[in-house]
């Protein structure tokens, strides 16, 4: 019995985090163009190493909340049967204690420079001008995020889970950014289990069989805890 989670925005929301298309949402406030593109770092470095910075900043002061604490202790016990993707960039999910994540949109903790692919884990917040610590190129730093129009990471292993997968939970997220937002049509396709865990129903939400809404950090926990007590969806843990 395989399970793969996709969480969005909204798992982190609690944390302090903001979430994207919600009222005072990112993209409310930032022109997703200017800041989330690879034309608008092109256009702009110094604005996108703003806004990347500014979140990095909000995240080093983050905690998680008990949702990335519920899916670390559903990993403990699942382990490889539990397939972990995040769109989220931030790394609460690791200290909430879960590991081998899948950051198919990349995180914000790491820098990658453009000039030669080196990507490092970088906690400063400022940019464009500082040099490779491999290449010793400068001018060429950008943040290891997935813009609008890049190929999100580790799909092969994402669509291989998905195809071994009898359960598909999406947790947190509006169901308006693709390719993860088509996961769960995958999932219908073949036939299994399909769940939406989120504040309120998603884009998506007439496509996923079993629904509950509300925080993350109500949710998520007694989700975790009957899958655990009651061996649900088969997972004899
Ligand atoms: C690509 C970067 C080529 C880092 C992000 C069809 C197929 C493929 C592509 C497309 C397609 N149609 C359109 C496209 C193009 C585009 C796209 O999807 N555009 C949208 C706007 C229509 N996709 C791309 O460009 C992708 N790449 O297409 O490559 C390709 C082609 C074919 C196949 C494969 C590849 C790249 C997309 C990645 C862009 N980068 N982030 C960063 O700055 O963070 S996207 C951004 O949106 C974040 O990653 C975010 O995670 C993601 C999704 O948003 P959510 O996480 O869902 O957040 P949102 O605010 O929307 O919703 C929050 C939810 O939480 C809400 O439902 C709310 O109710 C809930 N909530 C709030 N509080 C709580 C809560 N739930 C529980 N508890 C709470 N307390």
């Amino acid at each position: 019995m395989q399970i793969v989670v996709l969480t969005g925005a909204g798992v982190s929301a609690e944390s302090g985090l903001g979430t994207f298309r919600d009222q005072e949402g990112l993209w409310t406030r930032y022109d997703l163009n200017v800041v989330a593109t690879p034309e608008g770092f092109a256009s702009n470095p110094e604005q996108v190493w703003e806004f990347y910075g500014a979140r990095r900043r909000n995240l080093l002061d983050a905690k998680p909340n008990a949702a990335h604490f519920a899916l670390g202790r559903l990993q403990r016990a699942l382990g490889a049967r539990l397939t972990l993707v995040t769109q989220n960039i931030d790394d609460l999910h690791e200290q909430g204690g879960a590991t081998d994540v899948v950051h198919m949109h990349g995180e914000l903790l790491q820098s990658l420079c453009a000039a030669c692919d080196h990507r490092f884990p970088d906690r400063e917040s400022f940019g464009p001008d500082r040099a490779c610590p491999a290449c010793g190129q400068s001018g060429c730093l950008r943040p290891d995020v997935v813009w609008f129009g890049e190929m999100p990471y580790q799909l092969d292993r994402i669509y291989s889970a998905l195809d071994k997968a009898s359960l598909f939970v999406a947790i947190g997220t509006s169901g308006a950014v693709y390719p993860a937002a088509g996961f769960v049509q995958m999932a219908m396709a073949q036939g299994i289990e399909t769940m939406e865990l989120n504040l309120e129903p998603s884009d998506n939400a007439r496509l996923f069989k079993q629904r509950r809404y509300g925080p993350a950090s109500e949710v998520i926990p007694v989700w975790v805890e009957e899958v655990l007590r009651t061996g649900a969806f088969g997972l004899d843990v």
